[in-house]
């Protein structure tokens, strides 16, 4: 029997989990369809804490695409970033906030906002459809936003975002300030992650123009334990270029207390690139970037840019 299946990014991240059981619940008691939420890969530690904290099931793993199954592709668009074996003609609707790089191949729902997270965009979902938001979904929407715009300071971070946090928590009745400090460890605790898994689990590949582009992002309150692994980080990420055929792989360790960013240089050409792009320095096979803090907002688009021309 065909199926619906919802289903965040690779190397998920807590909006796109929390998307989906969210997108699941819209689809159920708004669009009264049944749908199942899955996840495309192993939860972070951040991802944890929240589903531990609100007694949540977490989504079960998606092993294998079924020819005949259709898909809610949340919190993604790009098939770099979605499950292997998933077919364009598969997608019947995509619920985002990324910029479009697809082509379809026929007519689809399409729901992207420019705002802080997915979660965000369904909020306005429901409130659109005059659905009144229960205790627990408002609880999963405050994780994904507050995580995905680093507890609203990231320059992704809109108005519409700071006002849904204040209504839903109206809703969730959470300790908010608690709450982020919480969040934030959980992002930045090292248990259980190997140097392999600190590159890959929050990264995605884009391309830009021709260029095939890896991009590896780790947010933490506590970056100098990350530093301290530069030189075996930069060997793995090295690696990894080779293995996946990059043209680029960049590393990006956010400090979210600080807000601000390192990047990991591989190789003179990355340090060519990120040169040109950033006016940043390089020195000792880093480059340091005050005030940035978000790849979607502030390193992917120059980055495309640069290499598209
Ligand atoms: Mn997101």
């Amino acid at each position: 029997m065909k199926k619906i299946i919802i289903i965040g990014h690779k190397n998920p991240d807590t909006d796109t989990i929390v998307s989906s059981l969210i997108a699941e619940h819209y689809y159920a008691n708004v669009l009264k369809i049944s749908a199942k939420a899955y996840r495309a890969g192993e939860l972070n530690n951040e991802t944890k804490f929240v589903l531990e904290k609100f007694s949540i099931q977490a989504p079960q793993l998606l092993r294998k695409v079924a020819k005949d199954d259709s898909f809610v592709l949340v919190d993604h668009n790009e098939l770099s970033q979605t499950v292997d074996g998933l077919e364009i003609g598969q997608i019947e609707r995509i619920i985002d906030h990324h910029k479009i790089n697809l082509q379809l191949e026929a007519p689809i729902f399409l729901r992207t906002d420019p705002i802080g997270s997915t979660a965000s965009v369904l909020a306005r979902m429901y409130a659109e459809a005059g659905k009144k938001i229960p205790a627990n979904i408002a609880k999963l929407m405050l994780s994904g936003i507050l995580s995905d715009t680093l507890n609203l300071n990231s320059p992704t971070t809109t108005e519409v975002d700071r006002k849904l946090v204040k209504e839903l928590n109206k809703i969730a009745k959470l300790n908010l300030k608690q709450f982020v400090v919480d969040l934030f460890s959980a992002k930045s605790s090292l248990k259980g992650i190997s140097l392999a898994t600190l590159i890959t689990q929050d990264y995605k590949v884009f391309e830009m123009g021709k260029s095939k582009v890896g991009i590896a992002a780790w947010e933490t309150t506590k970056p100098e334990s990350v530093l301290a692994e530069k030189e075996k980080i930069t060997n793995l990420l090295a690696e990894k270029k080779q293995k996946e055929k990059l043209d680029y792989i960049v590393f990006m360790l956010v400090d979210i207390v600080a807000q601000n960013s390192v990047l990991f240089i591989i190789s003179e050409k990355e340090q060519a690139l990120l040169e040109k792009v950033f006016a940043g320095k390089v020195t000792g096979s880093e480059m340091f970037l005050p005030k940035v803090v978000s790849r979607k907002k502030q390193i992917v688009p120059p980055l495309t840019e640069a290499l598209t021309k």
